[in-house]
Parts: C-alpha cells; sequence; structure tokens
C-alpha cells in the first residue's frame, strides 16, 4: 500500500487551501483529509475524508495505521482570542493534538511532521521591528504560550529521538477560500469581505496597529517549501520566523480604497488590541531565507488585488 500525506483540521482556514493544493499535486487518493466536522466545502469531499478529533490519541493512530501514513500535517488549534476565553481547552487542545502526533512519529508510526507556530510566540519584551529568529520569548497568551511549549517539544523530539518534524511561525494569513475564526490578525480578513457587502468596516485594532501578515498562497507555498525540503538543510527544529507583509489597519483601508473607491474606516479596539500590541510589528526570517531558500510573493497591492477579484466572483457581485 502507496504511503498517503494526512491534514489534521482540513476545515480550517489553513487546512482547506492545504488539502486542495496537495491533492492537486499529488491526486486526491494521496492525501487524507480529516476534521471534526464535516465540511462545509464540497471539494474536499472529492478525496478519502475522515471525521477525527485530533486529541482522540488512538483515533489518530487508528486512521494513520488505516491509510499508511507517511507525513502528517497539523493544522489544528484553537487561535490567541478565543484561546483567550477558553484557556484551559485552549491549552488541551493544542497540546494533546501534537503530543500524539510526535508520539506517533517516535514510534514510526508515521515519518515527518509539519506543525504551525506562530508570531504569538512573542510577546511584549521581544523586539518589536524585525523580530530575530531567537530572542526573547514571553509570550502572554495561553496560545502563544502554548505554541512556544510546542516548539520546546519539537525541537526536543528532533533531538531525542530524531523524530522529522518541521515548523513555521505562521504571521496573520489572509485568504479568500476559506475563513479564519478566532484568531486576533482575523480583521484582515474581514474587512475585504465589509468592503465588498456593506462598503464600511469597523476595526477592532487601532488604525496605526501593525502586524506582520501573508497571503494564503505564500504561506501554503512556505509550508509546502518547508515540509518537502531536503533534511539536512532544515536547521531549526524548533520553528522557522516567516516574513511576507507588515501592515497597519489604516493601511489596508488606504490599499481597499483604491479599489473600492467609497469604502468607509472606523476603528473600535476591543481586547484583541491587546494581543496585537503584545506582538511583532516585523519579521526577520533570514534563517528561512538561507536554510530552504524562502521568499514571498504577494505585497500589499498584489493582495488587495487577488482578494478583491476572487471575492468578488465568490459573492457573486458584479
Ligand atoms: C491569531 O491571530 O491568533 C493567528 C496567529 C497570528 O497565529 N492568526
Amino acid at each position: 500500500m502507496k504511503r498517503t500525506t494526512l491534514v489534521l483540521g482540513a476545515c480550517g482556514q489553513i487546512g482547506t487551501e492545504l488539502t486542495l493544493t496537495l491533492r492537486a499535486k499529488y491526486g486526491n487518493d494521496a492525501i487524507i483529509a480529516t476534521d471534526i466536522k464535516e465540511p462545509s466545502l464540497i471539494e474536499l469531499k472529492e478525496g478519502p475524508f475522515e471525521i477525527l478529533d485530533a486529541s482522540d490519541a488512538m483515533g489518530l493512530r487508528a486512521i494513520c495505521e488505516k491509510h499508511n501514513v507517511h507525513t502528517v500535517y497539523h493544522l489544528v488549534a484553537m487561535l490567541s482570542a478565543t484561546g483567550e476565553m477558553f484557556p484551559m481547552k485552549a491549552w488541551d487542545l493544542n497540546m494533546k493534538s501534537l503530543l500524539h502526533v510526535l508520539e506517533l512519529a517516535k514510534e514510526k508510526v508515521i515519518e515527518k511532521i509539519f506543525w504551525p507556530s506562530s508570531i504569538a510566540v512573542f510577546g511584549p519584551t521581544t523586539p518589536k521591528q524585525n523580530t530575530p529568529q531567537q530572542t526573547v520569548m514571553e509570550p502572554s497568551t495561553v496560545y502563544g504560550i502554548s505554541k512556544l511549549a510546542g516548539e520546546r517539544w519539537c525541537e526536543y523530539y528532533f533531538n531525542k529521538y530524531n523524530v522529522d518534524v518541521r515548523s513555521i511561525r505562521y504571521p496573520g494569513l489572509i485568504s479568500w477560500k476559506s475563513q479564519p475564526g478566532g484568531g486576533t490578525t482575523d480583521y484582515a480578513v474581514e474587512i475585504y469581505y465589509k468592503a465588498l457587502e456593506e462598503g464600511r468596516y469597523t476595526s477592532f485594532l487601532s488604525k496605526h496597529r501593525a502586524l506582520p501578515m501573508m497571503y494564503m498562497e505564500d504561506a501554503i507555498r512556505a509550508t509546502i517549501e518547508l515540509t518537502e525540503a531536503s533534511s539536512e538543510n532544515v536547521k531549526v527544529r524548533s520553528s522557522y520566523n516567516l516574513a511576507g507583509i507588515s501592515f497597519d489597519p489604516s493601511s489596508i483601508g488606504t490599499s481597499i480604497k483604491k479599489m473600492v473607491p467609497e469604502f468607509e474606516l472606523n476603528f473600535k479596539p476591543d481586547f484583541r488590541e491587546e494581543i496585537a500590541a503584545s506582538w511583532p510589528e516585523s519579521i526577520d526570517d533570514s534563517a528561512a531565507q538561507l536554510d530552504w531558500g524562502w521568499a514571498p510573493k504577494y505585497d500589499l497591492e498584489a493582495m488587495t488585488e487577488a482578494m478583491l477579484t476572487n471575492l468578488r466572483a465568490k459573492l457573486q457581485l458584479s
């Protein structure tokens, strides 16, 4: 039986696009999609799909054995804003599911893992501009604490048990095919929907609150490039810094206005402002550039054009 690739959290913002991209590349049957719920996007059912709670160790093992899984893309997590409402649930889900996958790799049931970390591993004491790969890391959210602990576990399993685990510290991700949920950077997706549907948006982050962000196409490419890079080039086994675009609500508003001149942007910061204020504004990703050749393609203007064009078609707006 051929070895397959498993996506955990295939119905999520990243999981949806990663599953579709991997299936286009390797064929539907080579990619096993799993999630705790049935997919709303019918395309996800065009290949194998299994209902799975990623914190269920036995269920996960059974699916890996049944499908002879080689590589697991672990994309299950409770994000920063929801995590602050349900701290214990966030810790439980984020840690348990990762440790189950690491154990399966240690036992050689599977061979390779991709697991996402986040800019949330950084905190208020981290340098804000051009945040280095190695720096002060004192996260102030449960999500950030769980991601930092996860990074330490990944490096530990690599050093102790030779587990082939790879990871990226994702910035905020912007996509039109699937929506994010429960993150602090979600405003940068909502703003495009509201611009087209209502012509106005009220940002829950303040006008000049800049954050590192990335268009989904770049993020998916980075994810696959790192996972498929030859092992000796993957020198960081905790998680790689990854940079795309850095912008604040005001600049994304200006870029939208160029294509939707009537667009009106207002600001009403809520609890997410404090989370955002604890994160970097821009990221130094020279290690990713050097080790596995990372280079983003999208800047703010190119992303805005892609988002508005694709969303117009998706929402059937003229
Ligand atoms: C969030 O806002 O929680 C996520 C992230 C930056 O990891 N998008």
